[in-house]
């Protein structure tokens, strides 16, 4: 008897000493040897695209000599004199655009018509020969003034389509563009964007010839050279265009990217296009994107809150409605694309009361819906942590700070998370970001609660990216489960749970959305459609 005890003990002595072993191998192994991060998956982004998609959503300025003709697009002949705004703000401007949350403006330096909002060295046909201050005025420069002094970030649209130029369509006149893009990216600080327009080559003035140059879109402009221009001046600026290189155009003019919107991206060369470039892609693959594409190009959606990109008092009453403004917010950004918002200043210079209005109330639904995340104090059990390492853990999901992130070990590729709240709650929106500097590793995500003692699936998709933002409900519980799937163990950077407030603006719900012909932005037929989209 006394025999058998001691073997037991001794077995147990043993026993306990491997388990100590055990724990002491794993608990230096934490502490000497931390736990490797997943390789990463896929296409990549860059710094500089990294960057750009924590701006999010930003705005777009379109000012120009068209908003004294009342035109959409000039033919390149008006004379610079009608440029005279009567009380132009930047400070108003810009201060409309932060207050309703833009991280930053991209304004039509030149648009088609060829005129300049800088006094450019190589054209006359610019603010210096016109009357607004005496021609000594600068918009470009004090709308980026403007953005440093009030935090946003600031880019330049240069129309490579320039219908006042005599040389328009000789090699000529990419030199003075590229000359013209030199002045923007060095006399103006730091830009966070170059915006290529697709639409180039057709009518125009042409310092008189009045006639329709057709040039190749593929080789004409020579995109490669001035692709490393913008990278010598301005290392940190993204490129937008069609097909990139570091922001794709999401393929319509409405602000909507498709579900799913992948942020990896093959461009293809439209018919009778050599390559792709701007205006020679089968952009509307561009709403979409493509899983596992050849490049990190993720989308922007371009949209106005008029019908028009240019101002018109025409249509004053229809400006979008905060919520139509918010409905996009959800099918641009909530799709992990940015939203580039176009506010266009009136004849004074300055952004409408009723843009105001309607962009105060939309900030105001936002704030009030991302003010609390209803999962902030929640306990979150995961199942299965990367090397059990505190370091992937699922409470890196609610610190705040994207570059943490909860991952799985590398065979784990279909995961789940179980979300306890401390008591039941509402909500009517999902919040998940992946961690981009590993690529877009999931490929579909799930949501369930927890209902009578079972779970039931309320939300389900394709791609996370940037950030993906489930709306619907209200869902009323007191669990969530999360469930992913992907070629490689996840790497989930936030989630959060979140309410929208119940009062609801009152503003006519009365839309209109831009829709340009199917022969892409060449030939500008503006069809505009009634929509109640609220
Ligand atoms: C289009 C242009 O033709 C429009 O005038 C506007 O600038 C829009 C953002 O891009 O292609």
């Amino acid at each position: 008897m006394r025999e058998v005890g001691f073997a037991s003990l001794r077995y147990l002595g043993m026993l306990l000493f491997a388990v100590a072993l055990t724990l002491l191998a794993r608990v230096g192994l934490a502490a000497d040897q931390p736990i490797a991060p997943p390789q990463p998956y896929g296409a990549l982004p860059s710094l500089r695209q990294l960057q750009w998609h924590e701006l999010e959503f930003y705005g777009f300025l379109h000012f120009t000599i068209n908003t004294f003709t009342d035109k959409e697009w000039g033919y390149g002949d008006e004379s610079p004199e009608l440029f005279q705004p009567t009380d132009f703000s930047a400070e108003q401007i810009v201060s409309t655009a932060k207050m309703a949350g833009m991280a930053g403006l991209i304004l039509t330096c030149k648009h088609h018509d060829g005129f300049c909002l800088w006094p450019s060295r190589v054209t006359e046909h610019s603010v210096k020969n016109s009357p607004w201050k005496g021609g000594k005025g600068d918009v470009v420069g004090e709308i980026a003034t403007a953005c440093r002094r009030h935090g946003l970030k600031f880019g330049v649209y240069l129309s490579p389509w320039d219908r006042n130029r005599a040389d328009y369509g000789k090699p000529a006149y990419v030199d003075d563009y590229r000359k013209q893009l030199r002045e923007l990216l060095t006399l103006y600080g730091p830009v966070f964007e170059v915006w290529w327009d697709g639409a180039n080559g057709g009518s125009g003035f042409y310092g008189g010839a009045r006639e329709n140059r057709r040039i190749d879109r593929s080789t004409y402009y020579g995109w490669e050279e001035t692709t490393a221009l913008v990278r010598e001046l301005q290392k940190g600026a993204c490129i937008f265009s069609d097909a990139g290189p570091d922001v794709r155009w999401i393929g319509n003019e409405r602000g909507i990217a498709s579900d799913p919107c992948w942020a990896t991206y093959t461009p293809t060369a439209a018919e009778g296009a050599s390559k792709p470039g701007p205006g020679t892609t089968n952009y509307r693959e561009g709403n979409h994107g493509h899983r596992n594409g050849k490049y990190w190009m993720p989308a922007e959606s371009d949209v106005s809150i008029r019908p028009g990109w240019f101002y018109h008092s025409s249509q004053d009453d229809k400006v979008r409605s905060p919520e139509n403004l918010v409905n996009l917010y959800y099918e641009s950004v909530g799709r992990g694309s940015s939203l580039l918002l176009n506010l266009p200043p009136d004849r004074r210079g300055r952004i409408h009361a009723d843009d105001t209005n309607s962009l105060r109330q939309f900030r105001h639904i936002l704030d009030a819906t991302f003010d609390q995340n209803l999962a902030a104090d929640a306990t979150l059990n995961a199942s299965n942590v990367r090397g059990t390492s505190d370091h992937f853990g699922p409470s890196r999901l609610l610190d705040g700070d994207r570059q943490t992130y909860w991952a799985t070990d590398d065979q784990v590729t279909s995961p789940e998370l179980i979300v306890t709240l401390p008591a039941p709650a509402t909500f009517h929106v999902v919040d998940l970001r992946e961690y981009l500097p590993l690529g877009q590793r999931v490929s579909t995500w799930a949501l369930d609660r927890w209902v009578d003692d079972a779970w039931v699936e309320f939300a389900r998709g394709q791609s996370i990216g940037n950030r993906r933002l489930w709306r619907g409900g209200p869902i009323t519980t007191a669990r969530v489960r999360l469930r992913l799937t992907g070629p490689v163990c996840p790497a989930i950077s936030e989630l959060g749970l979140y309410a929208e407030p119940r009062e609801s603006p009152r503003v006519s719900a009365v839309d209109y959305d831009i829709e340009l012909s199917t022969s892409y932005r060449s030939y500008f037929i503006i069809v505009l459609t009634r929509m109640a989209r609220t």
